[in-house]
Parts: C-alpha cells; sequence; structure tokens
C-alpha cells in the first residue's frame, strides 16, 4: 500500500518536471503562440463547464502586472481531499499532469481536444499561479510557483454561487516573450462565444482599458452575418439546421454570397478543426447531393448536365460545428477529425435538412442553384483554358515558367523560392542569391486580384500561371503538398506603396487557393533593411527606425551618412544577399493563418468589390495596412 503510494508520488512528480524541461511537448512552442495557448487553455476548461451545463458567464483580465485571470460561474473545481493521494481535488488537478479531466465521457469537452493538455501544464509554465473556488458556501484560495505548492487549501471565508477563477503569471525563463495580446485573445473568445449560443463572454485588458463583451443568442447563425457583413449576400437570413445521431450532434448555418470563394469553417467540440475531416466529408457530398437532386427534380439542368462539388460552394459561406464524445483528431496540426462514423452522420443529417429547407424556400433554392450553374460554365471554360496550356506545356512540372532562375537542388526541404517583384530587383536577387538552394522568379505583370476573379480568369493570368508552375503543387481541389517544389517560398517586394500593394495581392492568391501552404509554414515575407548607415569602412543596416537611432548612437552621430532604401532595386547583389538573402543573417516573418475568420475578413475588405468598407478599414487600420501581418 505504502509501496504503491510512493510509486504514484514520483510519476506526479516526474509529471510537471517533465512539461518544465519539454514544453514545446505540451504547448507546441514557447513564442508567443505557446504564451497564448496558456489562456486557450484555462478558457478551454471553463468552457467545458458551459458545455456541461453548469457555467453561463466567463470573464478574462489582462490584468495591469501582465497576469492574466479567468474568472466562471462553473460548479468550481472540487476542493475534497482524494482519499488516495491525501489531497485537495483542486490541489491534484493543478499538480499532475493527469488529472485535470473530469473523468466521465458524459459530456463533450474542449479541453480533452486539441489542447487538452490540462491546467497543470498552465501552472507548470507560470511563475506563480493563483486560484479562487467558490463551492459550498465557502471561497478557498491556493497558490503554486512554477507547478510547486506554496500555500495548503485555505478558506477565505463564506461565499455565495460557485466558480474557480484562476490568476497565473507565465514563467519568463520558459517563454520567450510574456507580452499577452489583447486582439489574439479577443478573436478566440468571440469564435468560442459564437459557438456556445448564450454564453456570455468578457475581456477586459488593464494596460489599456479596452473592454469587449461577447453574447451571441444567435450563436452559428449570427457567426455567418458576422463573416458577410462586408460582403453581398444572395439570401437575407442564414440557413440554420441541427440534429443528433448517435450522440453525435450537428449544428450547421450556410448563407451564399456574390462571392467566387468557398469559407468553410468547422468545428468539434469547439476546436477549430482548420484540416477538416469527416464532418466536412459528410457535408460536402450531401450539399452536392440536395443541390443536383432539387435542381434536376425542377429541370433547371440543360440536358444530362450535373454540378461538381465545387460548384456547388461556391460563394458559400458555412459553419458546421459538431460535438463527439471520444474526438479523434489527425492530420499535420492535429486538426482534421478522424472518426468515420461522423461522416455519415453529418451527410443524412445535411441531406434531410437542407432538402426540407430548399421544399420550403424554393426562390433561395433557386438562386443558389444558378450561382452554382453559372459556376459550372465558369469552370468548363477554365477547364478548356487549362487544357489550352496544358497543351501548350505550360502547366507540366517538365515546362516550368520561362523566367524562373530555378536552383540545382532537387531536394524541396531544402529549396527556396523568392518571388521577387520586377525586373531590375529580379536581376538583383539572381545575382544575389545561392544558385545551389535558391531559385528566383521574378513577377513582371500585373498580379491579379483573385478576390474580384473566376478560375477560369485566374489560370489565363500569366503572373499566376508561373507562380502555379513553379511551386507544382496545383491549386483548390487539385493542391497536392507533396508536390511543393520548395519548402520556403519566400515574398520579396518592395517597402513602398505598390510593394505592399503586390504583396498583398499574393498574399491574397496564397491565403485563398493554396491555404495548406501557409498552414504548413511554408510562406513567408522577406524583411529587407530600410537603412543603410555608414561611417568610414563600417557599413550597418537597420530593419526599423528605432534600430536606425540606435546604430547611429552607436557609431557615434558624427560623420554618420544615412540611405534610405526605397527599392529592392537601389541595393547592389552583395547588400542583398549579406541583408535579406543569406540564411545566415536574414530575417524573415513567417505568414501564419491565427485566426480564418479575420484573415477573410481582411482580405474580402482590402481586394472585394465593396468600396465603402474597405475606406472604412483603411481609416480606422491605416497604420496597420502598412504593416499587412496575417
Ligand atoms: C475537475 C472536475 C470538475 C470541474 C473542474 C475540474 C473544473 C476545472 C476548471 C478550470 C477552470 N474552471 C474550471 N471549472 C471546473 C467537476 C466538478 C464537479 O463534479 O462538481
Amino acid at each position: 500500500m505504502s509501496d504503491e503510494y510512493s510509486v504514484d508520488k514520483i510519476q506526479v512528480l516526474e509529471g510537471l518536471e517533465s512539461v518544465r524541461k519539454n514544453p514545446g511537448m505540451y504547448i507546441g512552442s514557447t513564442d508567443a503562440r505557446g504564451l497564448h495557448h496558456l489562456v486557450h487553455e484555462v478558457v478551454d476548461n471553463a468552457i467545458d463547464e458551459a458545455l456541461a451545463g453548469y457555467c453561463t458567464r466567463i470573464q478574462v483580465t489582462i490584468n495591469a502586472d501582465g497576469s492574466i485571470t479567468v474568472t466562471d460561474n462553473g460548479r468550481g473545481i472540487p476542493v475534497d481531499v482524494h482519499e488516495k493521494y491525501k489531497k485537495p481535488g483542486v490541489e491534484l488537478v493543478l499538480t499532475t499532469l493527469h488529472a485535470g479531466g473530469k473523468f466521465d465521457d458524459k459530456t463533450y469537452k474542449v479541453s480533452g481536444g486539441l489542447h487538452g493538455v490540462g491546467v497543470s501544464v498552465v501552472n507548470a509554465l507560470s511563475e506563480w499561479l493563483e486560484v479562487r473556488i467558490k463551492r459550498n458556501s465557502k471561497e478557498y484560495y491556493q497558490k503554486y510557483e512554477r507547478g510547486k505548492t506554496v500555500t495548503p487549501l485555505k478558506i477565505l471565508g463564506e461565499a455565495d454561487g460557485t466558480g474557480t477563477t484562476v490568476t497565473f503569471y507565465p514563467d519568463p525563463e520558459i517563454f520567450e516573450t510574456t507580452d499577452f495580446s489583447y486582439e489574439t485573445i479577443a478573436a478566440r473568445l468571440k469564435e468560442m462565444a459564437f459557438l456556445n449560443a448564450g454564453l456570455r463572454i468578457e475581456i477586459t485588458d488593464e494596460r489599456s482599458g479596452k473592454h469587449e463583451i461577447f453574447k451571441y443568442d444567435g450563436g452559428i447563425n449570427e457567426f455567418i452575418l458576422y463573416i458577410n457583413r462586408n460582403k453581398n449576400p444572395l439570401h437575407p437570413e442564414p440557413i440554420y439546421f441541427r440534429g443528433e445521431r448517435e450522440d453525435v450532434q450537428v449544428e450547421v448555418a450556410i448563407q451564399y454570397t456574390d462571392s467566387y470563394t468557398e469559407n468553410v469553417f468547422t468545428f468539434v467540440n469547439n476546436i477549430n478543426t482548420h484540416e477538416g475531416g469527416t464532418h466536412l466529408a459528410g457535408f460536402k457530398g450531401a450539399l452536392t447531393r440536395v443541390l443536383n437532386d432539387y435542381g434536376r427534380k425542377n429541370n433547371m439542368f440543360a440536358n444530362g448536365q450535373s454540378l461538381s462539388g465545387e460548384d456547388c460552394r461556391e460563394g458559400i459561406t458555412a459553419v458546421i460545428s459538431c460535438k463527439v464524445r471520444i474526438p479523434q483528431f489527425e492530420g499535420q496540426t492535429k486538426t482534421k477529425l478522424g472518426n468515420s462514423e461522423v461522416r455519415g452522420i453529418v451527410e443524412s443529417i445535411t441531406y434531410e435538412k437542407l432538402s426540407e429547407f430548399f421544399e420550403e424556400h424554393p426562390a433561395v433554392a433557386r438562386t443558389i442553384i444558378d450561382k452554382a450553374i453559372i459556376s459550372s460554365r465558369a469552370r468548363e471554360a477554365a477547364r478548356k483554358a487549362r487544357e489550352l496550356t496544358r497543351r501548350k506545356g505550360i502547366l507540366e512540372s517538365s515546362a516550368l515558367p520561362g523566367k524562373l532562375a530555378d536552383c540545382s537542388c532537387r531536394d524541396a526541404s531544402k529549396s527556396e523560392l523568392y518571388i521577387v517583384e520586377g525586373d531590375s530587383a529580379g536581376g538583383s536577387a539572381k545575382q544575389a542569391r545561392d544558385k545551389e538552394f535558391q531559385a528566383i522568379l521574378p513577377l513582371r505583370g500585373k498580379v491579379l486580384n483573385v478576390e474580384k476573379a473566376r478560375m477560369d480568369k485566374i489560370l489565363k493570368n500569366k503572373e499566376i500561371l508561373a507562380l502555379i508552375t513553379a511551386i507544382g503543387t496545383g491549386i483548390g481541389e487539385e493542391f497536392n503538398i507533396e508536390n511543393a517544389r520548395y519548402h520556403k517560398i519566400i515574398l520579396m517586394t518592395d517597402a513602398d506603396v505598390d510593394g505592399e500593394h503586390i504583396r498583398t495581392l499574393l498574399l491574397t492568391f496564397f491565403f485563398r487557393y493554396m491555404r495548406p501552404l501557409i498552414e504548413a509554414g511554408y510562406l513567408y515575407i522577406a524583411q529587407p533593411p530600410l537603412y543603410k548607415i555608414s561611417k568610414g569602412k563600417t557599413v550597418m543596416y537597420a530593419y526599423s527606425e528605432e534600430e536606425r537611432q540606435a546604430k547611429v548612437k552607436e557609431l557615434g552621430e558624427r560623420g554618420v551618412s544615412i540611405q534610405r532604401y526605397k527599392g529592392l532595386g537601389e541595393m547592389n547583389p552583395q547588400q542583398l544577399w549579406e541583408t535579406t538573402m543569406d540564411p545566415e543573417r536574414r530575417t524573415m516573418l513567417r505568414v501564419t493563418v491565427e485566426n480564418a475568420v479575420e484573415a477573410d475578413e481582411l482580405f474580402t475588405i482590402l481586394m472585394g468589390e465593396r468600396v465603402e468598407p474597405r475606406r472604412e478599414f483603411i481609416e480606422r487600420h491605416a497604420r496597420d495596412v502598412v504593416n499587412l501581418d496575417i
């Protein structure tokens, strides 16, 4: 008995030590992303209380000292002493690795999913953490440092209601940065509020005074209206339905717009399944069948015509939210649902409910199918255009674009493609590069705005075609990351308005047609210096205004000359290599899609049809737009 106890105890101790030794294994990374993971983890636990029906309010505060407080009105973490471990439940939950779970599978859990590492991981990676619990008409308190208990569980006094408050300060010994971003946290909380109709989530930033309350009684229906608020919807009300089979709950909202892109967001237990999976497959299958069956039944098609899945999804915005008891997450980023039973369940619920909706709303059904028919014609034209280009050999990998200066290396994981604007910069880059692993693709003509064009037009644009063939993956449904010819694709544009514009056009293209490439972390933005600072033979480069001032000071003000680079063309190849292309010395920004809803909004507004929201957006974000970072 006592032996068994000590063995368990050793395991317990090893548990949190291993989190501090290898934080990346638990939270992915120790950069800003990993840091924010801590907040999500605590919030996810509160959301679980909401999913179980016990919690209606969550408050998140970024405190003036940079710590985070998350308060919920759930049941409160249990405080009674565990028979075997002789410790209060809350202490076990916070100081042992696998005791975070609520040990039943009667409820759906967020925290068991993607982030499912438990609040003890947050505790392990915090310089200090305090928990306050209201339960049994009392308020309890306990404090920990770097995962270790520093005060025994205390009773602070009498209390009404129930709930948990966790306050933590991330450990600067672990994290590269401990600076929390209001925007990052707020975006995630807003998404959570949309996915949990009626749940009130509040965020306060004591550092800046910012404050927002998210509460959407309309749930994912309101989510759709929010996503589409800068687009032109084809029908005023989203289509909404829900159903449940074999313990799997399915909730869907759909609204078509006049855009050409497809925007389907999928969630399982409130976790964004970026990589899709069986629920998405089931939804797509049913959608295609419903549109084809309705169109055929109502004689909307020319003889023998049928709509492809892509035709049926042109201009769609949809949110699919499923609740699955024991979700299996697969894929590169563990955001692909693997449960095979879910496919059929989502498919049958969608088929049944959407057919019913179409029967009851024939005008909406016709509008949607008409759009798909037009898309089908455009796709046919695109196929012909592609065939033509194929016959000319343009899309074949054996016929790489003429202006591509390829590298000699054939190992994609070591190869880089620089996409450079204009001939003069292209020329410099070709001279500057290391031919072995760096390829250069200069873009000459205008890059097409894909936000305003259909596939047929996109495939006729020479710059885009060159891009697609050079990269090798194909686009849209045919996209295959395995065929990528480079694992680093680097946008290198001038730091002026034109350069920004081209960069945004390219980012739009990658986001809409090669999103998995971004998700794989293959897309980068080069960071050429803004200033050259020299004194005598000493030359330094500065990448920001602050750096310029610092370097000038370092060189001693007198006799220092400063050159501001307006374009890449102003640098000679040697300088371009030293400052921007040499892997040993360059810095690059990796493009990530932290929040697909926000990125969608950004591109819709910046590149879409409607002028008014664009003007407003640019006025509101005049500074950020210049430094676009999706
Ligand atoms: C373990 C068991 C129960 C709830 C919780 C943990 C819990 C954890 C967190 C973290 C933040 N807020 C939380 N709220 C609850 C179940 C409690 C019961 O059965 O009464």
